[in-house]
């Protein structure tokens, strides 16, 4: 009985996560640094399931400079990363 549920829940995680390459997942997370400059922004970031990443602060880049210029130092946000071009990067911000 034990294995069969186990397998269920398996199955049930395995399907949605298939699922969610088409629904966005967003994480939270916390602006701690925005650098114009160099197009950077520092985010203190939650688990990001699709870079198999557990929660810490680090540097992205941006999309776009649009994007950049709308994130403050100390504001929350829901994001989504991925690795563009090798670099990881926010792609979208809620
Ligand atoms: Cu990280």
């Amino acid at each position: 009985m034990k294995v069969f549920i186990k397998l269920a829940l398996a199955s049930a995680f395995v399907f949605g996560s298939l699922t969610s390459v088409s629904a966005a997942e967003y994480t939270q997370g916390v602006i701690k640094k925005v650098n114009m400059k160099l197009g950077k922004v520092t985010i203190k970031h939650g688990e990001l399931k699709n870079l198999d990443m557990p929660g810490m602060t680090m540097v992205f880049r941006t999309a776009n400079k649009d994007m950049l210029e709308k994130m403050k130092a100390g504001t929350k946000i829901q994001f989504i990363a991925d690795r563009v071009k090798g670099k990881l990067t926010v792609v979208e911000v809620k």
